[in-house]
């Protein structure tokens, strides 16, 4: 099937159903929130007699801006309704405990396919932001589906943030196109770009301070390890020590960059990013996956560290040896 006919499935499924649950990751980004509640916005929008929901077990504190979403709903609701599922690879990082009560699941997602988990796996990869397949959709079907304004300002807010304000891989002519189709309402970038970029003072320290002391493995692999004593001493959650990874983004030769965060006391978050190079594979190697170029994973401690370090390393040197034209 084509995407066309993909989309047709799909909402010819939202259509055969009165009630609709939108679930998403855990650890929720600003593509997931963005795109779950542009959704459900559009939804109800466009079939006013449905019930549409969007729902997740955990916030993000930096997202609060975008409002509350649904939940907790009853089992019996579960039982009635079709789930679609956004921008989540795979089944178990849903951030839902009833999803698998639903009639049927769908799930729409850009990550690279880890598991197949709906009746309809509607995956591009191709986009770099989840929303974007949303926007798509509301373009081919704008006869029979109403783009609300709270619904143009989420799915902005997902593709900016998925996009690192239009800079990655994957950004092209498409996906301004599809932007441009939010721009028919005023949206305060002012204020959005207030809400996501401004930094508190605690943030900036922490910064600072990976900044002197960050580490570069031999082949320009940097990376800093984020123990819950920093996080302590500097005031600050894990979330916003795991925003902490685009620190590293900008130095010359560290083609690849890796945070690694304490998230509890035997799990150690990895955030793996790089630019040119592909590094998607060593978060696969440790219970990971994600973008080629933008990955999650998750060791238990040092020794993992370091082997993942070494495994990166290793890839790296292997690139900057076989390529030009890399910075
Ligand atoms: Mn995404």
């Amino acid at each position: 099937m084509d995407n066309l006919e993909i989309q047709k499935a799909i909402l010819e499924k939202i259509k055969e159903n009165d009630s609709i649950i939108i679930v998403r990751h855990i650890r929720p980004d600003g593509d997931c929130m963005g795109t779950s509640l542009g959704l459900r916005d559009i939804l109800r929008a466009s079939f006013p007699n449905k019930k549409i929901y969007s729902v997740g077990n955990d916030k993000s504190e930096y997202l609060r801006f975008l409002g509350e979403e649904d939940g907790p709903l009853d089992e019996e609701i579960y039982k009635k309704s079709l789930i679609i599922a956004v921008d989540t690879g795979s089944i178990d990082r849903i951030s839902d405990d009833n999803f698998k009560l639903g009639k049927e699941i769908i799930k729409i997602d850009h990550h690279l396919p880890v598991d197949q988990y709906g009746s309809i796996n509607y995956v591009r990869d191709d986009f770099p932001a989840a929303a974007l397949i949303i926007v798509e959709m509301y373009d081919n079907f704008k006869d029979e589906l109403v783009l609300p304004e709270s619904a143009a300002n989420f799915l902005y807010t997902a593709i900016v943030t998925d996009t690192g304000r239009f800079r990655f891989r994957g950004v092209g002519q498409r996906v301004f196109e599809l932007t441009s189709i939010l721009f028919k309402y005023d949206i305060d970038l002012e204020k959005l770009y207030a809400n996501l970029y401004l930094k508190n003072k605690e943030s900036l320290r922490l910064q600072s301070y990976i900044f002197s002391h960050f580490k570069v493995s031999e082949h320009g692999v940097a990376y800093m390890h984020i123990t819950k004593n920093m996080m302590k001493r500097f005031g600050l959650s894990y979330e916003d020590a795991s925003a902490m990874v685009s620190s590293l983004d900008s130095i010359k030769g560290s083609l690849m960059w890796i945070l690694f965060i304490d998230q509890d006391k035997k799990t150690i978050r990895v955030r793996l990013r790089s630019r040119f190079v592909e590094i998607v594979e060593i978060a696969q190697a440790f219970r990971g996956g994600g973008h080629p170029t933008a990955s999650g994973a998750t060791v238990y401690n040092k020794k993992e560290i370091k082997e993942l370090v070494k495994m990166a390393d290793e890839k790296l040197k292997e690139y900057k040896e076989n390529n030009e034209g890399w910075l």
